[in-house]
């Protein structure tokens, strides 16, 4: 496909509520938006780069500076015709992966309308329908957090996660636990806890969760072995898992029994793809994580969660739980067995609200494709 341009956006989102983790509280998204004209088509991609680098090592401004001085002037040099041939095209630039992603799914878009079918058909989905859970961050009260998961399940979500850290997990998972006694409930720590709160993190078996959620340092596979050793609960990693390879050592090594996939976290489709099956072949069922995406990221994550080893209801929510308005026409939303139905319609499936994305943008910066020979 011949790349007319490559179009970065820096817009800025509110949350309709504050988003609060072990890392710290985030209310408005600085979102960057790669949009890509090729031969009359418009792909999109979504950078999930955090405003600050706590998540991972990436943020909005890093990913501008790479995407901008890098991998666009790369990808609009290249001849490409795939998603999966991107990871070639940027091989020279290491990390940068939710940079990297954002390019890689625009592409991934365009393919799919170019060939005339969805994304989840082009990247060889199998659901009509996804199973949905919900992400709770930590509350100012457990009084506050009963009143949020009691609408979340009113909505029919399927899986409540609640975002814990030290003084906020025992106690609250322990409350919730004996009001709901059969739901299915699991924990996400990112990383704040230490080995030595082993034995704290023992007590979490007494709650019957699903998982606990990368509990333990961010880069870290052999101390989640050892940790899981000692748990009932299965550990879910999350921010350890950048690719292929780290999926291959943390399932030897025994680190998880579970993988959330995020497409910005291992580099776009193909090495998310690649982690999927990976885990498929070795019996590690998968779910596709959030990072408060707008419409467009969301729409990626859809098309992801159907792939088969997707078995666990994924942090793929409805638009209204996290924007006023969303960029994307028509909003996701979940129907009220709390599942998300697959759009068929050619690429992503949901229209870009484009005068509304014009009116949000702060920063802009159109890369231009290199002069072509001939
Ligand atoms: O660890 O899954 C995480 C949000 C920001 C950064 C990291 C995480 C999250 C979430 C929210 O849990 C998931 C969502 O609803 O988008
Ligand atoms: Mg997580």
């Amino acid at each position: 496909m011949r790349i007319d341009a490559i179009i970065l956006r820096e817009l800025h989102l509110p949350l309709v509520r504050p988003f609060e983790t072990s890392f710290g509280v985030t209310r408005d998204r600085r979102i960057l938006l790669a949009e890509i004209r090729s031969e009359g088509l418009t792909g999109w991609g979504e950078c999930t780069a955090g405003e600050r680098p706590f998540f991972s090592a990436e943020s909005t401004d890093s990913a501008w500076q790479v995407i901008v001085n890098e991998l666009g002037p790369m990808l609009a040099a290249a001849s490409v015709e795939h998603g999966g041939q991107c990871s070639r095209i940027f091989y020279k630039v290491r990390g940068n992966r939710m940079a990297k992603a954002a390019l890689e799914n625009a592409i991934w878009d365009l393919e799919a309308q170019r060939e005339g079918v969805s994304l989840s058909h082009l990247i060889g989905g199998v659901r009509d329908v996804i199973p949905c859970g919900v992400s709770l961050g930590i509350q100012s009260s457990i009084p506050e957090l009963m009143n949020a998961i009691e609408k979340e399940l009113a909505a029919g979500y399927q899986r409540i996660k609640l975002k814990c850290k030290p003084g906020w997990d025992v106690e609250v998972l322990e409350k919730v636990r004996s009001r709901w006694p059969g739901i299915q409930l699991s924990c996400d720590a990112n990383s704040a806890y230490k080995l030595r709160d082993a034995d704290h993190l023992v007590a979490f078996d007494a709650f019957d969760l699903m998982m606990i959620e990368q509990p333990l340092w961010h880069d870290d596979f052999y101390y989640h072995s050892m940790l899981q050793k000692r748990l009932q609960t299965p550990i879910c990693l999350d921010e350890s898992i950048r690719n292929r390879r780290d999926a291959l050592a943390s399932i030897e090594m025994e680190s998880c029994r579970i993988i959330n996939i995020k497409l910005g976290r291992v580099g776009g489709f193909s090495e998310a793809i690649a982690v999927h099956n990976a885990a498929q072949e070795r019996g590690i069922p998968v779910w596709c994580g959030g990072m408060l995406e707008s419409g467009i990221g969301r729409s990626h994550n859809i098309a992801l969660s159907t792939l088969e080893n997707f078995t666990l209801p994924g942090d793929v929510s409805a638009s209204a739980r996290y924007w006023a308005e969303d960029i994307i026409e028509p909003a996701v939303t979940v129907t009220e067995a709390g599942e998300i139905v697959i759009p068929d319609t050619p690429g992503r499936g949901y229209e870009v609200k484009t005068e509304l994305v014009e009116r949000l943008t702060v920063r802009k910066e159109t890369i231009k494709a290199l002069e072509l020979v001939g």
